[in-house]
């Protein structure tokens, strides 16, 4: 095996750029039309989960409501998409997150392929308006995979496309079901954010600006040795 990684595995909601905050309003906005109160903390497990999912996540804080038709459902998840849509009408190249692009860099210095694995099926239009999209050889969004987050199938869908092995892939995640999904698909795996949220990752940054090519290369060089051992 090579010294380097062949491919880096991108979130997007979290690690790209914060579009978490807009998921989490316009679920808020949502819910409050409901009747339902959401708080950061619950949505915390909302985080990488499709949107059909954490309609039914928030459905279940008031039981009268899970009963509902689902074409119902489908109006309401698209109700949120709506506010969702609103919040980042305005998004630009601001708002990729400290420490993204240079790390995007290395990658390309590296000749490392880079992917994105998001299951937000709205994954292409943040890109195209962050200005990223040259830097991905591949995008995998809601609409390829079958079973979300927590299931490894986003990440090894991407690592497939690049033709890559699993074990010779780092993915980045701000999100639970995100970091057991990479480490389901026995790759490496970043956490951005707390220990609490994501103890299992290999590798654990506070923010995107501690996200430091040569440090996540070290420790993914020390674990690839230790498995050899
Ligand atoms: P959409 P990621 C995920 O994106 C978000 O973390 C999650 O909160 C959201 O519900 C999901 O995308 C679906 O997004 O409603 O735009 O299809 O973190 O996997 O990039
Ligand atoms: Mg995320």
């Amino acid at each position: 095996m090579s010294q380097y990684p062949k491919a880096f595995i991108y979130d997007l909601d979290g690690v790209i750029t914060d579009t978490a905050e807009f998921h989490f309003l316009a679920w808020k906005k949502l819910a409050e039309e409901l009747g339902i109160t959401i708080d950061r903390q619950f949505n915390e497990q909302l985080k990488g989960i499709s949107r059909m999912e954490s309609l039914e996540r928030i459905l279940a804080l008031k039981p009268s409501l899970l009963a509902l038709a689902s074409d119902e459902k489908d109006r309401l998840a698209n109700q949120k998409n709506s506010h969702y849509l609103e919040l980042v009408e305005t998004v630009n190249t601001d708002d990729i997150l400290p420490g993204i692009e240079q790390l995007l860099q290395k990658n390309k210095e590296h000749q490392i392929k880079i992917a994105l694995g998001s299951a937000s099926n709205n994954a292409k239009n943040i890109v195209d308006k962050l200005g990223l999209a040259h830097y991905f050889d591949y995008i995998v969004d809601a609409s390829q995979v079958k079973k979300g987050k927590p299931d490894p199938e986003t990440f090894t869908t991407a690592a497939d496309f690049l033709g890559v092995s699993y074990e010779e892939c780092i993915g980045i995640e701000d999100a639970e079901a995100g970091v057991e999904a990479i480490n389901g698909a026995m790759m490496f795996s970043v956490g951005v954010g707390s220990a609490e949220q994501l103890g299992k990752a290999d590798y654990l940054v506070v923010d995107t600006s501690q996200l430091i090519f040569g440090e996540i290369i070290n420790c993914y060089k020390e674990k690839r040795a230790r498995n050899r051992e």
